[in-house]
């Protein structure tokens, strides 16, 4: 007997305005929820599973409209021919309360009842699945002590939507412990709710997360997708995690220590691309399916760099020099955000300690941000109110600049100041 655990699907997620950003591929980012579902139904048949579990969350919240019921009917409807059986229990995000709209119930899907723990007991499988769903999102109590005890002779499984004993990223709903989970005597217990691929407890029982079956934005970072179990006179003789996700997210951290050309750093980036889309990589095993996933990353760029100064110059220049690099990996990767977080390469401790002009400078820079009225002050006098400016500029009259606004403006003239002089003390 073979199973598939899946959880959180989040099918039809929103895109959380990513849509805005500069030439996002919105098609494959809005359809990948329910292209990682067709890959599920994909590998339920193929790999001849009698049961689908789904732990919760299968939506991410009430549908729009009719649309996101009727594709997960028709993806379903591809498994009743095979006499693949499905069970699904109800999350926070799709919990009994939360969804207003409904569709005939299909005769081999089971939604558990949120008001009470149920079974079926499936004997030409020799398995038992128990489960309950959630009645409203904010479910505070521990559900397990409602659910039933293991049917002797079968290979147990428990369908449950939970925090768990807690988890920073996640509400603390129908919170339990692994204590609790072992208590029952099921062989089984396919959780839901934690993003992140968790095995738990590897035996006695498994205990699992499978974590979402497809990543939604860039703090999703990974690959994604099911547990594939295979039972044999009920003990568990096989098991993977099967990679479903259709687009997967990534963070690229580069340090660009001694990097000191935007081409030495088009060097760094096209390697870190490589290394990201090679197959057997981040980018996943080898395979048809992994040649058509997308890869959407968030670069951060650090170190200490004179291209800290040069982006200071010209604000955009290495944003600019990513989203070109890549460009390079003909569509298969595209850059969600970069973040700059370089560092001057010059000891700026022992700049502002040196007795001559420069050491005065960043010794007044010290002085105005520690103290904001005289960074106003000075700002005023340097720049005058800003009388001549024209009327659609008035927002940045000086006098309407807040604090913050001045330290930011202060710092990159700073940076610009140790761009010049570091490019004259280090040639
Ligand atoms: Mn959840």
């Amino acid at each position: 007997m073979r199973f598939l655990h899946a959880a959180d699907l989040h099918l039809d997620s929103p895109l959380r305005g990513l849509d805005r950003h500069d030439g996002a591929p919105v098609e494959p980012l809005r359809s990948a929820t329910r292209r990682a579902l067709v890959a599920l139904v994909d590998l339920a048949i193929r790999r001849e599973v009698q049961l689908l579990l789904i732990a919760g969350d299968l939506y991410d919240g009430d549908w729009e409209d009719f649309r996101t019921g009727l594709f997960f009917h028709q993806q379903m409807m591809r498994l009743a021919p095979q006499g693949i059986r499905v069970f699904i229990v109800r999350g926070n995000h799709d919990a009994e309360s939360r969804i207003t709209r409904q569709l005939p119930a299909m005769p081999h899907v089971h939604v558990f009842d949120s008001r009470r723990a149920g079974s079926v007991d499936l004997p030409e499988w020799g398995v038992a699945v128990h489960g309950r769903s959630f009645s409203k999102p904010a479910v505070t109590e521990d559900l397990l002590p409602g659910y039933p005890a293991p049917v002797s002779g079968r290979f147990n499984i428990g369908l449950l939507h939970t925090g768990l004993t807690g988890n920073p990223d996640h509400d603390p709903y129908a919170p339990t412990t692994p204590a609790r989970l072992i208590a029952t005597g099921y062989d089984y217990w396919a959780l839901g709710h934690i993003h992140q691929h968790q095995i738990v407890q590897e035996s006695g029982p498994r205990i699992v997360f499978p974590g979402n079956l497809q990543g939604r934005h860039a703090r999703e970072i990974g690959p994604k997708g099911c547990e594939l179990v295979e039972v044999d006179h009920g003990r568990i003789v096989h098991r993977e995690f099967v990679e479903l996700d259709v687009l997967r997210w990534h963070r690229v951290e580069l340090d660009l220590s001694g990097v000191d050309t935007v081409d030495l750093l088009g060097e760094r980036l096209a390697a870190a691309f490589e290394a990201l889309l090679q197959p057997g990589g981040a980018a996943g095993p080898a395979g048809e399916h992994a040649r058509e996933r997308l890869h959407c990353a968030r670069v951060v760029l650090f170190g200490r760099s004179v291209l800290h100064g040069a982006e200071a110059a010209q604000p955009g220049l290495l944003e600019a020099a990513v989203r070109a690099q890549a460009l390079q990996q003909a569509g298969r990767l595209w850059i969600e955000q970069v973040r700059v977080e370089l560092a001057s390469p010059l000891d700026r401790g022992a700049l502002a300690a040196r007795d001559d002009a420069l050491g005065e400078v960043l010794r007044e820079v010290d002085r105005l941000l520690a103290d904001p009225q005289a960074l106003r002050d000075w700002a005023g006098d340097a720049l005058g109110a800003g009388a001549n400016l024209p009327h659609e500029l008035a927002d940045l009259r000086p006098d309407r600049l807040d604090e913050a606004s001045w330290r930011a403006l202060l710092l990159d003239a700073e940076a610009m100041v140790l761009a010049q002089l570091g490019r004259d003390l280090t040639t």
